[in-house]
């Protein structure tokens, strides 16, 4: 795929921050809803888009976006003390975060031993899809740098998923954002092979092959709409290459999946946004999105200081 030129990549980033912030917001109203449900509900995507009619809150996939993103403008890369300290600084508890996500901020808050909290909750590591939905950030920031990224993906994990298929879950949203971010013409057959490249567990392997052969958009339910990694990850990037033209058709397909339908939209419109840019998120939807401390005026501020580091390291 070829490269997007350097004025283009503001809107890209905002689009990022700022697709993901709407995807989980709107998604959000419909936490764990049966696909069967919401399809009775909305007879397409359009209906769904236009449903909201007062303001949008977005939820913890947000919140800690937001600590990543706060992290990487303000030290250049991810550190575990400096990431910590802007998830505890951010934490509102009832913006619906997991259970065991909750114990280990809440541990990191108190000074406790969070990474033996994380432990003693999930022994062998959360697989949850908390650090898949907050690491959209690092594909952006280093989407020219594939090895960095892939690590500073890793290390924005490991506080709270420890499990493979949680760490893994975190990189390959990165590497889907990263290739998004660059390409001008979307070509489904690179990506798909990008991310196989970026992949090192069998289970999400053969989730992305899966994924590289759906054409039609009642084909994605194979993919899962769990709160778990495995099943909800390749979903979200499924639902982005099916229809890479659109951020309507992205992130409605995925909220109409049902189950995780926040995160699942927030990780797909993180990927469509960082294509296409903020200027094709509907400008309805971008309004109602909450304005307080840390609402879209904050989120779009921030975009651009990630955008300034990004412009400061490359030529
Ligand atoms: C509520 C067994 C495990 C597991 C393991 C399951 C917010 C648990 C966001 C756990 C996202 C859940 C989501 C989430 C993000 C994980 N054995 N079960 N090893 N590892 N689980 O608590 O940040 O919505 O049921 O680490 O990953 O919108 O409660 O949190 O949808 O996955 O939560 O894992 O959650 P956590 P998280
Ligand atoms: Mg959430
Ligand atoms: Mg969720």
């Amino acid at each position: 795929m070829n490269s997007a030129p350097n004025e283009k990549l503001l809107a890209r980033f905002e689009g990022c921050l700022l697709g993901l912030a709407v995807g989980d917001a709107l998604g959000g109203r419909f936490e764990a809803q049966s696909a069967e449900h919401l399809a009775a509900r909305f007879h397409n995507v359009a209906a769904l888009i236009h449903y909201p009619n007062d303001e949008l809150w977005y939820t913890d996939d947000t919140q800690m976006m937001i600590g990543v993103a706060e992290t990487l403008a303000d030290y250049g890369e991810i550190t575990e003390v400096a990431l910590c300290r802007a998830f505890v600084a951010n934490y509102v508890p009832t913006r619906g975060y997991g259970r065991g996500a909750r114990a280990v901020i809440e541990a990191m808050e108190d000074g406790r031993d969070y990474r033996s909290v994380a432990e003693q909750y999930f022994p062998g590591g959360s697989f949850g899809n908390g650090a898949a939905m907050r690491v959209a950030p690092v594909g952006l920031l280093f989407c020219d740098r594939p090895e960095r990224m892939r690590l500073q993906a890793r290390l924005s994990s490991l506080p709270t998923h420890m499990h493979p298929l949680g760490i893994e879950g975190a990189v390959l949203i990165a590497a889907a954002v990263s290739c998004a971010t660059r390409a001008t013409k979307f070509a489904s057959d690179a990506f798909f092979e990008e991310l196989l490249d970026t992949c090192t567990t069998t289970e999400f392997r053969r989730r992305i092959e899966s994924a590289s052969t759906i054409r039609d958009k009642s084909e994605l339910t194979s993919l899962g709409n769990g709160i778990d990694a495995l099943n909800s990850v390749v979903t979200a990037i499924a639902c982005f290459a099916l229809t890479p033209h659109s951020y309507d058709e992205t992130v409605g397909n995925a909220v109409l999946l049902g189950g995780d339908t926040d995160t699942i939209a927030a990780m797909a419109g993180a990927i469509s946004g960082a294509y296409l840019g903020l200027e094709k998120i509907p400008a309805r939807l971008l309004d109602l999105l909450e304005d307080g401390p840390k609402g879209r005026t904050y989120i779009k501020g921030l975009a651009g200081r990630l955008f300034d580091v990004y412009s400061r390291k490359s030529p």
